[in-house]
């Protein structure tokens, strides 16, 4: 398959961010259709079409529609061409990692932390007030990021060594979101955030897909 027809929907959240560096770091084409949560326009016959969950980012390509944004990702790594600067693993051994990373990100960092101070923080006429779950959720966030720091420091550059790989852009949005949310990131992190702000797919997306505001210095 080409990249032809690939399109990329949503804007203004760091998981729709994920996919659109994701797709500048791979050099794709790709049609980017910004539309926000909770707007309305998620709710649009074409996108509910789409996904009926009614949730961003989305990605169409063909007659493939996926919908959750580590699942774009590693399609878009294994269905298009990778250049060289981005790592995809083709052992069992080295998937399993890269998975690993992925998971841990998307299921503590992501799931259980961030989406919980966003729940119980700023949608609280959706999902009610909790001062109390909040407050967890940035404990557990902390004390997850804590436990890794030997593994991170330790892999160096990036989580899986000499390059990019998805795992990094999944949990560098997590960071730009503890950073949103004013969570105080460890010391220990800062050469790794400078370093993915410093790349060119993540410095054109970044006011891209936020459109209102730019990264902030590290
Ligand atoms: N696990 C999903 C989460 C997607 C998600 O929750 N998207 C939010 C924006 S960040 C959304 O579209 N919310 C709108 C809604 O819930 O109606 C992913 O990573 O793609």
């Amino acid at each position: 398959m080409t990249t032809q027809n690939l399109v990329l929907w949503g804007a203004g959240t760091m998981r729709t961010h994920r996919t659109l560096w994701l797709a500048e770091e791979l050099g794709l084409d790709y049609e980017h259709r910004p539309i926000g949560p909770r707007t309305g326009e998620t709710r649009t016959d074409e996108f509910q079409a789409i996904n009926p969950r009614h949730k961003i980012p989305a990605m169409v390509h063909g007659d493939v529609c996926l919908t959750e944004s580590a699942a774009i990702m590693t399609y878009m790594t294994e269905t298009f061409p990778v250049p060289d600067h981005v790592q995809v693993p083709d052992d069992a051994l080295g998937r399993a990692r890269l998975l690993e990373w992925c998971f841990f990100t998307m299921s503590e960092l992501d799931a259980n932390a961030i989406y919980s101070i966003r729940r119980h923080g700023d949608l609280v006429e959706i999902y009610g007030a909790s001062p109390i779950a909040v407050r967890a959720a940035i404990e557990y966030f902390d004390h997850q990021l804590e436990c890794m720091e030997e593994r991170i420091t330790g892999a160096g550059p990036f989580l899986m060594g000499e390059k990019i790989s998805v795992a990094d852009i999944l949990f560098m949005s997590c960071l730009d979101a503890a950073e949103h949310y004013e969570l105080a990131l460890p010391d220990w992190l800062r050469d790794y955030r400078i370093r993915m702000r410093a790349r060119p797919a993540y410095a054109e997306t970044y006011p891209r897909n936020y459109g209102w505001r730019s990264a902030p210095e590290v």
